[in-house]
């Protein structure tokens, strides 16, 4: 009798086992997709990626980037330990902010031992990535990655990502302002100065993510992958970081890198394309009308995609010079790519104003107009920048040299008066541009201000356009930027 009972038990649990084994795989059949799109594959690496996460990693420099990796691994329950050059003291800001989140700071300089005992080490855009300790690590076979390549790894909202040597931050704003109006639940961050850990750290699934992303930032990508990039424009700058500006160029155009046909990208008619871009290409351009694309004409700023054509009064924009045409050609390009209303587009056009420290105007002093334009870290900002003002200039410069030639601007000294310098490059700028102006040196920002509004004549305006970086004196343009404002709003 219990033989039997045996044989039936067996009997029934064969049978349920065979059904449950047929079911599953009838199921996968039914889920297996006969032709995988790119962007699932792009997924499951992605995945793999993150099933790959070591549990001790290390993250150099506590910046913005910084705090938002430490902050996602640590929720992760992985190890961190955090290096910065600078001292405990310099960093209680940062520190503050971690409170609460658990990691190991070792500060006042890197170690090499720490990049060699962690087999992750994750990099902010402010550190060179051929560092001799990063060296020494890759050699080693330790992977070095970056904010945004890990960070978008647990991101499947389309991206658009935006970048360039100058505009991009307009461009990334004016996105972000048109997609909000348009779709509401956008996160708007990268470059701009929100890193994207803090997008996937607050857990929100946007409908969109609008990223600017920099040159340092596409150095480390390995999968990222937006569904529209934007390269505005390339010029000179950063040479102090990289050892060319063809290398510079190159991580520019890593932003098409991970793309395929199913993607955009969004090009100035004036750079370059290579056939290693796979994704559909469409440009923008003052120069030319274009049958596919963005374009100016007389006044007009057209849209073709798709066999349709919007236009668009450039009057409707308050942002002035020919190189915002470029970035409201760009950012109209991306809206109708995903099929924003004109109606949509046109009203934040109209409001959107343009950013601070971005040829900002202050005050005007006695018929003297102040302008502050501290965010141009470059002489091709300045340049776009004196393009775009009408009349006599005093021009304020000078900061961190980044290595690049002055002499861009040579045939625009004509438009500046008198030039006022300072910072670390003020010898280097003077030995360039000199001869084609008055020129002072002077010790800060404080005494060039009251310089030029000593020598300024009623109608002439004082631009700060500093064509180089801040970290000379300043922590960033931002805080540069302030200061001259509260200097001249003191005056
Ligand atoms: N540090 C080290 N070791 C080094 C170098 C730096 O420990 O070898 C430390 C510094 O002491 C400092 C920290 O690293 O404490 C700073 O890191 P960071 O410069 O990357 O600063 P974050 O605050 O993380 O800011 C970065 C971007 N900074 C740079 O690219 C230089 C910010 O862009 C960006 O907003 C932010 O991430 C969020 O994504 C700023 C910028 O100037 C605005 N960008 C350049 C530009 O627009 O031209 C590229």
């Amino acid at each position: 009798m219990r033989g039997i009972r045996c044989l039936i038990k067996t009997y029934v649990s064969l049978v349920f086992l065979v059904s449950r084994v047929s079911l599953v795989i009838k199921l996968k059949k039914r889920n297996k997709p006969k032709k995988p799109e790119k962007r699932f594959l792009h997924a499951s690496i992605n995945f793999w990626g993150y099933m790959n996460l070591p549990d001790k990693i290390l993250v150099v420099g506590l910046g913005a980037t910084g705090i938002a990796t430490a902050k996602f691994f640590a929720r992760l329950g992985k190890k961190v330990t955090i290096t910065d050059t600078k001292k405990e003291e310099d960093l209680i800001a940062a520190l503050t902010d971690l409170k609460g989140v658990r990691f190991e700071g070792h500060f006042g300089g890197h170690r090499m031992d720490d990049f060699l005992s962690h087999p992750l080490i994750v990099i902010s855009p402010g550190v060179d990535s051929e560092l001799p300790e990063l060296k020494e690590a890759r050699q080693r076979d330790i992977k070095v990655s970056g904010e945004i390549e890990l960070a978008s790894m647990f991101v499947k909202e389309p991206i658009i990502a935006i970048t360039g040597t100058n505009g991009k931050t307009t461009v990334t704003s004016l996105l972000g302002e048109i997609f909000t109006r348009a779709h509401e639940d956008v996160f708007v961050g990268g470059n701009i100065g929100n890193p994207l850990f803090n997008y996937v750290l607050e857990g929100r699934k946007a409908k969109y993510v609008i990223l600017e992303v920099s040159s340092f930032q596409l150095e480390t990508i390995e999968t990222f992958h937006p569904n529209t990039s934007v390269l505005l424009n390339i010029t000179e700058d950063h040479l102090d970081r990289y050892r060319n500006y063809e290398e510079y160029i190159t991580a520019k155009y890593r932003i098409f890198e991970n793309q395929t046909k199913v993607d955009h990208a969004v090009l100035n008619k004036n750079l370059e394309t290579t056939n290693d871009i796979k994704a559909n290409k469409l440009f923008f351009t003052t120069c030319e009308k274009l049958n596919e694309g963005a374009f100016f004409d007389n006044g007009n700023m057209y849209v073709r995609l798709g066999g349709r054509e919007f236009v668009y009064k450039r009057a409707l924009s308050p942002l002035i010079g020919i190189h915002n045409t470029e970035n409201i050609l760009s950012a109209l390009l991306v809206s109708h790519i995903y099929g924003i209303e004109q109606q949509v587009v046109e009203e934040v056009l109209r409001n959107f104003k343009g950013l601070a420290h971005r040829v900002e105007p202050i005050r005007e002093l006695n018929g003297v107009r102040f302008y502050n334009d501290s965010k141009a870290t470059n002489v091709d900002a300045t340049r776009r920048a004196l393009e775009s003002i009408e009349g006599k200039v005093i021009l304020i410069a000078g900061g961190k040299d980044k290595g690049g030639s002055y002499k861009v601007i040579a045939d625009l000294m004509d438009k500046v008066k008198s030039m006022i310098l300072i910072g670390e490059a003020k010898e280097r700028i003077s030995d360039e541009l000199g001869e084609f102006t008055k020129t002072y040196m002077e010790k800060d920002l404080n005494s060039a201000a009251e310089r030029a509004f000593e020598i300024a004549d009623t109608g002439d305006i004082v631009l700060f356009s500093p064509m180089c970086s801040s970290f000379d004196m300043f922590r960033d343009y931002k805080e540069r930027g302030n200061i001259f404002k509260k200097i001249v709003e003191s005056m």
